[in-house]
């Protein structure tokens, strides 16, 4: 891989690991209402596999995810401002932390309901195959999900049919509290695929074998080849969510997966070998940090949604484009400006 590409890799993955621990703050100031699930750890996950598909793939995804909105491009400040609930954010702030969704980079959520998306990312898939698009389906869930029988119906539907999704569960070892051994009976999730599609492990602290893994998975996918699954081993440093008092793990269990931190992990291997020096990631992480601060002040600064819009898009997403009068764009609206 090129070197900029590879500097764009650790970009976002420090872009995603400071914005989510400024939302965390933001969080527990009270300025970010609701559930907030945070991806710390898992970053190389999205990271990786978004780097590999086409920007006209699709992507869907579970609550958990800021990581997956941010690696697609989507604007950090038109998603702080939607963690705020703030008319400024992505959704107009009608989303939120769980729904973050962005239809002209097909971003199509952000979906709370465990496991159901899974279905969703196969009838998106079934839709590209009768319109003979070039597409591919890429669709994130955690490894709790894959107890549900929707996961089987997905795993069966999209195989019968050979569509083109790539299933990547991220297998974080918990759902909720519940650590992954008291609650499946395959611990090796990759498994439960296997009678049905190729499907394998790939490393989820490692944004390169991701990448790669993912790359492989979607050629086959768009060649008609049919799904493909991908089990990436990975861990979920905070709590579920924001408010995970995380009773059931001591900080013991978390170190050594923070050992192998992904970002910290990928910079070293960036210094070692591809003529990269430790001032370009320092440059990048500074950069970064001040975006990740403008972020903050814009969705603080930003007003509400309008209080006549609260019954507005209760079936339908709202996109950007869709009602412009509701959508301030461009300079902060007067009002936020003057506070
Ligand atoms: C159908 C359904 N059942 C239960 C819940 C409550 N719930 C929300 S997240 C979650 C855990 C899911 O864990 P996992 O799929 O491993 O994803 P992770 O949070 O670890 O990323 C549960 C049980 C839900 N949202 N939907
Ligand atoms: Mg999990």
């Amino acid at each position: 891989m090129q070197k900029d590409r590879l500097l764009e890799l650790y970009r976002q993955m420090y872009l995603i690991r400071r914005f989510e621990e400024a939302s965390a703050e933001a969080y527990f100031q009270a300025q970010i209402r609701g559930f907030c699930h945070l991806y710390v750890g898992e970053e190389a996950v999205a990271v990786g596999a978004i780097a590999a598909l086409r920007d006209t793939d699709h992507i869907i995804t579970h609550y958990r995810d800021h990581g997956h909105a941010l690696a697609r491009g989507m604007d950090p400040n038109a998603v702080m401002a939607e963690l705020y609930g703030k008319a400024t954010g992505s959704s107009l702030g009608h989303g939120g932390s769980m729904h973050l969704a962005d239809t002209r980079r097909h971003v199509w959520g952000g979906w709370a309901i465990v496991g159901a998306h899974q279905l969703l990312a196969t009838g998106m898939a079934w839709a590209a195959k009768q319109l003979q698009e070039d597409r591919v389906v890429c669709c994130f869930f955690g490894d709790g999900s894959t107890n549900q029988g929707e996961f089987f119906e997905a795993l069966n539907m999209s195989a019968l049919w050979k569509l083109p999704v790539v299933f990547v569960c991220e297998n974080n070892e918990y759902g909720m509290g519940t650590h992954l051994r008291k609650a499946t009976a395959v611990t090796d999730l990759y498994r439960k695929a296997e009678p049905y599609m190729p499907s394998k492990p790939v490393d989820g602290m490692d944004v390169l074998a991701m990448h790669d893994t993912v790359a492989e998975a979607a050629e086959y996918a768009r060649a008609g080849g049919g799904p493909v699954f991908l089990e990436a081993l990975c861990y979920r440093y905070r709590g579920h969510s924001t408010a995970d008092p995380e009773i059931y793990r001591t900080e013991e269990d978390v170190k050594p997966w923070r050992e192998r931190d992904p970002i910290e992990a990928f910079g070293q291997r960036l210094i070692a070998g591809n003529g990269i020096g430790d001032k370009d990631l320092a440059l990048i992480r500074k950069r970064i940090d001040r975006q990740v601060d403008e972020a903050v002040t814009f969705a603080a600064e930003s007003p509400q949604p309008p209080m006549e819009s609260a019954y507005k898009y209760v079936y339908s997403t709202p996109v950007p484009d869709y009602d412009p009068a509701d959508r301030p764009t461009g300079a902060l609206p007067k009002a936020a400006a003057q506070r």
